[in-house]
């Protein structure tokens, strides 16, 4: 039976209209209209979202051609910033619309927010709004989302929200709160996980941080806590992965670090095992981006888990992946798969290292593709690493961008079947325009050499790109 603390927890349901919902700001809008067929509508798409947690005063998000902030949200909280620093998307009520799962995580004063905001064919569903609270002040609910579709034809859709800097267990030990939701409203709540959670083997211990990064899974979560301490080394790191059972209970929960039997390398201080998932059915992925490869600090690294076991550990300096272990290179602090980036039907593995030099030029950041293949995807059968400039990306080379700060996959059209290709989108938070410093930039990338820039407003530090979510593209 599942370990779900259920009773003590009494979430609030609020559904209230909206009224004031998409006024685009002036400036260049963030405009996803180019590509694929819409799946809703006509000329509108959603299957990019970028969260605006600190926009200039404001906090918002970017879908389409729109811009939403909380402060014109009837029902989202105004008060506190963070709207936007986490977001999923995810046809929540099977209409065919892709609807917005937004984090708001609050301040150690007050509680955290999640809000769905619902798709509709022109758009986010002006109406209403519906809005899970924290059970805590001060416990970082809403920190991270992910909203996937269980995929057994329940339509049922699991929402994974974590609050990392919960104190039930230990201070700042974190926790996961776990609904469901379908057609109907209000979402349920099923019960919050802890780092123990069906007896996994992990521990809870203050400052963890579990629940800090969350990744579901069709019938299943991975969850990262990637300040965990392991056997008295802070920030080591760990994840939990967790399989749900035929009623969507976690019936069995593995507990990995680095010192986890068949995990090559070693829990070290600060190596923030757990700070990017990457998580399907078979294959787990898991950044290490505070890695540190002989003296060289925070360099970076992946390890990979397929079918539930350890598989290869890949780093800058493995054979076959470009570019050099470096200081700072920062390799893995974020991860995705997709298909056709670099293979056709191959399983493509983008890793972003934000902290990568290009050249001489300090912390411009670059993606590294990779074609893994052979049963346990140990083999690295080709790969090519993407930056600005002549690299394959939109922008210009320049200090600080940290390209690859955030990565997200757009799925292609699966009609195409073994033809399909999808689209890599990457986000430059650090990205400098017309002397805006720090505004960003998101740019796409995909194997047809296309590549489509998205900005935000061109005012200094909006870091826009730092927050993106996306969901796989379906041809109806
Ligand atoms: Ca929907
Ligand atoms: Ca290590
Ligand atoms: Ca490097
Ligand atoms: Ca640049």
């Amino acid at each position: 039976m599942a370990r779900h603390r259920t009773a003590a927890l009494a979430a609030a349901f609020l559904a209230v209209p909206l009224g004031l919902m998409g006024s685009a700001l002036a400036g260049p809008a963030a405009a996803y209209a180019d590509g694929a067929t819409p799946v809703c509508g006509t000329g509108y798409r959603m299957n990019l979202a970028a969260g605006m947690p600190n926009y200039h005063g404001r906090s918002g998000v970017s879908v389409g051609s729109a811009e939403y902030f909380s402060d014109q949200i009837p029902g989202a909280e105004k008060s506190i910033s963070g709207f936007g620093t986490s977001v999923s998307v995810a046809d929540i009520n099977g209409d065919g619309c892709n609807d917005l799962v937004v984090g708001q995580p609050g301040t150690s004063k007050t509680k955290g927010y999640v809000s769905i905001l619902w798709g509709n064919s022109t758009g986010l569903d002006g109406s209403r709004v519906t809005v899970l609270t924290g059970r805590f002040v001060g416990d970082g609910f809403g920190t991270s989302v992910s909203a996937v579709a269980r995929g057994d034809g329940s339509g049922i859709t699991d929402l994974w929200v974590g609050a990392p800097d919960s104190d039930v267990s230990r201070v700042a030990g974190g926790e996961v709160e776990h609904y469901t939701l379908d057609a109907t409203e209000p979402p349920k709540f099923q019960g919050s996980i802890w780092a123990d959670v069906n007896n996994s083997g992990g521990l809870e211990h203050d400052g963890g941080h579990f629940g800090q990064v969350v990744q579901g899974y069709p019938g299943g979560v991975v969850i990262g806590a990637p300040d965990d301490t392991v056997d008295g080394r802070a920030g080591a790191g760990s994840i939990f992965v967790a399989t749900q059972d035929h009623y969507g209970y976690l019936d069995r929960a593995k507990y990995w670090t680095q010192d986890s039997p068949g995990v090559p390398g070693k829990a070290e201080a600060n190596d923030h095992f757990g700070a990017a998932l990457y998580a399907s059915p078979n294959a787990v992925i898991v950044g290490v981006p505070g890695e540190d490869i002989g003296s060289l600090k925070d360099a970076g690294s992946v390890q990979m888990f397929v079918d539930g076991a350890p598989a290869q550990s890949i780093t800058q300096d493995t054979k076959g992946v470009p570019g050099a272990v470096e200081a700072g290179d920062r390799f893995g602090a974020s991860v995705t798969v997709g298909q056709w980036l670099l293979t056709q039907e191959g399983f493509d593995v983008a890793i972003g290292a934000p902290g990568e030099d290009v050249g001489t030029v300090k912390d411009a950041g670059s993606v590294t593709l990779l074609t893994l293949t052979g049963a346990n995807l140990q083999t690295i059968d080709a790969a090519k690493a993407l930056t600005q400039g002549t690299g394959g990306l939109g922008g210009k080379i320049e200090a600080g961008d940290q390209v690859g700060a955030a990565l997200a996959i757009i799925g292609g059209d699966t009609s195409a079947e073994e033809d399909m290709v999808d689209t890599l989108v990457v986000g430059v938070p650090g990205e400098d325009i017309s002397g805006s410093v720090d505004c960003g930039l998101i740019t796409e990338y995909n194997r047809s050499g296309r590549t489509v820039n998205y900005e935000a407003e061109r005012t200094s530090k909006n870091h826009f790109g730092s927050v993106l979510a996306s969901t796989p593209y379906y041809s109806s």
